[in-house]
């Protein structure tokens, strides 16, 4: 979200919010989760959902690509990480493993791992079939897919996950990683980052 509104150049107060699993936290957003956005006092949450109000919103510059196959594409990518990858080894899907179902820390670590590193492959391959190369994942301006791609690689490279065997992804990460929308959108450049998991 904090990619999107930078690529939009649309200003925005940046909250911390300390644990999201909390009930003051839930008062202000019943989903529990990040992030959320404060619209003339009413919240929402839901990244595609935001992504799209944004991208109606705030329709220059576009992050769809402008060929619809290449924006069907940028859709089915960024789809295929949120609802996909990004569910399954989510905070409490996690902590439900290690404390309802009694797993070790290193057991859902590699839940973590597995959902993760096989998702990069399927993006991966997604990347290998376009009928041409590009800078970004679906053209030569970043979209939605290059959105939701570089956090799904923050997190991996957090967690010392392998990557190495994803060069597209490796390349588009590189690409995105040298616009400011990105850098500043990036969890160590934000004030409540923290070098603790
Ligand atoms: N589908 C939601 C997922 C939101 C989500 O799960 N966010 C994470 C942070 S990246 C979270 O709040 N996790 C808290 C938890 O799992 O309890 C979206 O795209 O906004």
């Amino acid at each position: 979200m904090r990619t999107a509104l930078n690529l939009k150049g649309v200003p925005y107060e940046y909250v911390a919010v300390e644990d999201m699993r909390t009930d003051a936290y839930r008062r202000i957003n019943p989903q529990g989760l990040l992030p959320a956005i404060e619209i003339e006092g009413r919240i929402y949450g839901q990244s595609t959902a935001l992504v799209e109000w944004l991208e109606e919103t705030y329709p220059t510059p576009s992050i769809l690509p402008a060929d619809p196959q290449d924006r069907l594409s940028a859709r089915s990518f960024s789809q295929y990480i949120a609802c996909e990858i990004h569910p399954i080894h989510n905070h409490r899907v996690r902590d439900y493993l290690t404390g309802e179902e009694g797993w070790s820390e290193e057991k859902s670590m590699h839940w973590y791992e597995h959902w993760i590193v096989k998702g990069l492959a399927t993006l991966e391959e997604m990347l290998a079939r376009r009928p041409a190369p590009a800078v970004f994942c679906f053209g030569d301006t970043p979209s939605v897919a290059d959105i939701y791609l570089v956090p799904v690689l923050c997190n991996a490279r957090w967690f010392g996950f392998p990557i190495d065997g994803f060069p597209r992804l490796l390349e588009v990460d590189a690409a995105c990683r040298r616009l400011d929308a990105f850098q500043a959108a990036m969890p160590e450049n934000q004030p409540d980052y923290s070098t603790k998991s």
